[in-house]
């Protein structure tokens, strides 16, 4: 996926980049004096200008639509929310309860009791699964539903000391 798009972006960027050219050579001439070629060339311009409204357009409302997305995601579980109040020391992490079931959506209430820390939730295999800040005096939420069980293991993501490596604690997913 990664590739794919850095390809569309360099061949957007090219265009970009000689719509700029054909600006600047361009500039501080009227507009009698166009060639046929020029003409052209603007006329295309303002094509491609409503071309990518049309695009662009729908594509941004429809992925906004899901804005949350973390709420989104949760909504993929069904059944009552399951709370899980989470705050960050330096340097360990207290959970409100040690389990939570699959399948059911959890809100996360994550916040620190110092400094910054990073709440990042990660699967057995060490892929990050959910993630938010730990800020002092402020709570974000995270919403997730953990489709598998297993044991998750919740890291620290922001250096926050000596011993910020150690800042970690697990939570368990059990099946319904
Ligand atoms: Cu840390």
């Amino acid at each position: 996926m990664q590739p794919i798009a850095w390809q569309i972006s360099l061949v957007l960027m090219t265009l970009v980049a000689f719509g700029f050219a054909f600006v600047a050579i361009n500039s501080g001439r009227r507009q009698d004096d166009y060639t046929p070629l020029q003409k052209s060339a603007y006329r295309l311009r303002t094509r491609l200008f409503w071309g990518l409204v049309l695009v662009f357009g729908p594509a941004m409302i429809y992925t906004l639509l899901d804005l949350p997305y973390d709420a989104a995601r949760a909504r993929a579980g069904s059944g009552a929310v399951q709370v899980v109040d989470a705050t960050g020391y330096q340097w360990r992490w207290e959970l409100s309860r040690d389990h939570v079931a699959a399948g059911q959506p959890v809100e996360f209430r994550v916040t620190s009791a110092d400094v910054n820390h990073g709440f990042g939730i990660y699967d057995a295999n060490l892929h990050l699964v959910a993630q938010t800040q730990a800020m002092p005096g402020y709570t974000n939420t995270l919403r997730h539903t953990f489709a598998e069980a297993g044991t998750y293991k919740v890291l620290c993501m922001e250096y926050c000391g000596v011993a910020h490596h150690n800042m970690m604690t697990e939570i368990r997913v059990v099946a319904q």
